[in-house]
């Protein structure tokens, strides 16, 4: 038994109809970068992804390929599961919602809104956009000189009319604005907690849950006719994991209500509208967070598209730059909770300047000499001078104020300060001369490269959440000891031991040199 807090945190699950793209590979490094932060910060953390593979959308690609829907989906969650592992993702499970253990919890949530009186039939007839896979209202759509309708997200919209079961979302309107209300941080970034505030006050109409002019996805409950709606059975993937709802003190069952469900800004209305509808429905407890970070876009705020040629490719980033590399610039560059733009040209300034040139160069400069002047063994540590400590006051403060950043999912700004006390280490390195006391004063030169590598150690810990194999590499040679790497070593706690033997360092970062035109 543990009695750690439990953590879960949550991807949304995408789409298996292609191959993942940029903005997948985004969203997961920033959820795993999260899910990593609160392990070592001593959380029992459940961190889940997957594949969300029913819908109109797969089973019209499928057609399209000449293959089967179970087929595409097989194909394609193989390569989501590759991403995963290329990534270096820390997920506990990967699921698929074409798994038996799914379409019996969205049986079970379906049964549950059904015995609270909020499911009755009836037929739909309105707009229903497949790539969006959302139905939208007449005034939400515009018809454009092209001929064709679109939705508010600039996907073509078509004339849905067929036999369907309905939710009684309209019944929901004054719950969920009493929720948003009562629960200030439910709803994040402010943007998107405004505009779903605003969408629930237009007014809310009775959902279609069900669809019979196709047949791939889960059969409804004694009505095999129709099939659910996708987003029904697409966001209880969430609860299914957990098999909370079968079994409340099952395994996993601690893990429910997810701790935050990160997406993107484009499914906020799915998870922060319909989700908790259909939880209150069905006397489930809600989410306590649901985050929406912003879109990836390329060189100068363009959308990626095929037909602009500028689609940057998750696979081939990494092939490039290493995995680290575009981990941390993907989390560092880009505001999470807004758009940022991502270009070759930006990641090579960005990784050369933080990590070649600033976190690397420092591990490098300092520990290089430690390994020649201090007969490669960590220093002794003697009187400290006011700059000494005001330096390690400043490693030591970085777990208070990222921890605080990382609560509110501000990834840069956590990422921001960590890198400010590597620049603020160099400027001590520097002030300080060890190089000069090495004549004029070694002990003085001792304490100088101690503080330096000790900073050093701290930075390494924290950094392991954003770039884990390349922290772990900076903690071997800063001769950090197995079982002091996670949070409890930062600070005073875990100080580096004079005397530990030091490996000449290899390069943690090397600098990026753009091949030839
Ligand atoms: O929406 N930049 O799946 P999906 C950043 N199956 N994030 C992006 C992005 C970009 N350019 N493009 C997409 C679905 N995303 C549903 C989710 S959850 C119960 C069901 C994000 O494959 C997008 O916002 O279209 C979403 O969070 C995720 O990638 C999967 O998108």
């Amino acid at each position: 038994m543990t009695d750690k807090t439990p953590f879960y945190i949550t991807t949304a699950i995408s789409y298996p109809n292609g191959k993942p793209h940029i903005g997948h590979a985004y969203e997961l490094i920033a959820t795993d970068a999260m899910a990593r932060y609160q392990r070592l910060d001593g959380k029992d953390v459940f961190f889940l992804t997957g594949t969300d593979e029913h819908g109109q959308k797969m089973q019209q690609t499928a057609r399209a390929e000449g293959i089967t829907a179970q087929e595409l989906a097989d194909r394609n969650s193989g390569e989501f599961q590759a991403m995963a592992k290329l990534l270096n993702a820390s997920n506990d499970d990967f699921i698929r919602t074409t798994q038996e253990r799914h379409h019996e919890t969205s049986k079970n949530i379906w049964n549950r809104m059904a015995d609270a009186g909020d499911i009755y039939k009836d037929s739909y007839a309105g707009w229903y956009s497949v790539r969006d896979e959302a139905y939208y209202q007449e005034n939400e759509t515009e018809l454009r000189a092209d001929g064709v309708r679109y939705g508010p997200q600039g996907t073509p919209v078509e004339w849905v009319e067929e036999a369907s079961y309905f939710f009684k979302l309209s019944e929901y309107q004054d719950k969920l604005l009493a929720l948003y209300e009562a629960e200030p941080d439910f709803i994040g970034p402010a943007e998107r907690r405004n505009e779903v505030i605003s969408f629930v006050k237009s007014g809310l109409r009775d959902l279609s849950i069900s669809r019979t002019t196709f047949d791939w996805g889960i059969k409804v409950p004694d009505d095999p006719e129709h099939v659910m709606y996708v987003w029904v059975d697409a966001l209880t993937n969430y609860l299914t994991a957990t098999g909370y709802l079968e079994d409340k003190n099952g395994p996993r069952a601690k893990y429910w209500p997810a701790d935050v469900h990160i997406i993107g800004k484009d499914i906020i209305r799915f998870h922060a509208v319909y989700w908790p509808a259909f939880l209150m429905s069905a006397k489930l407890p809600l989410p306590k967070r649901v985050f929406a970070h912003g879109f990836v876009l390329a060189k100068g705020g363009e959308k990626m598209s095929k037909s602009l040629g500028n689609v940057l490719d998750p696979f081939e980033l990494i092939e490039h730059f290493g995995l680290d590399a575009i981990r941390y610039f993907l989390m560092r560059e880009i505001s999470f909770g807004h758009d940022g733009n991502c270009s070759e040209e930006a990641i090579g300034t960005r990784i050369n300047a933080d990590l070649a040139n600033g976190i690397g160069n420092l591990a490098s400069r300092s520990l290089s000499m430690i390994v020649k002047n201090c007969d490669g063994k960590i220093p002794v540590c003697g009187p400290l001078t006011d700059e000494d400590k005001a330096m390690l006051a400043a490693a030591d403060a970085l777990l208070a104020s990222t921890r605080e950043d990382m609560e509110k999912q501000l990834i840069h700004r956590a990422l921001t300060s960590i890198i400010a006390v590597v620049s603020e280490t160099d400027r001590y390195f520097a002030g300080q001369q060890p190089w000069a006391l090495k004549k004029t004063d070694p002990d003085r030169m001792e304490t100088v490269l101690y503080v330096t590598a000790e900073v050093v150690r701290q930075i390494a810990i924290l950094l392991q959440p954003f770039v884990p194999g390349s922290a772990e590499k900076m903690l071997d040679l800063v001769g950090a000891a197995a079982d002091k790497r996670d949070f409890t070593a930062l600070g005073e706690a875990g100080r580096l031991v004079s005397g530990t033997p030091l490996e000449a360092p290899s390069p943690v970062f090397p600098r990026y040199v753009a091949p030839q035109a």
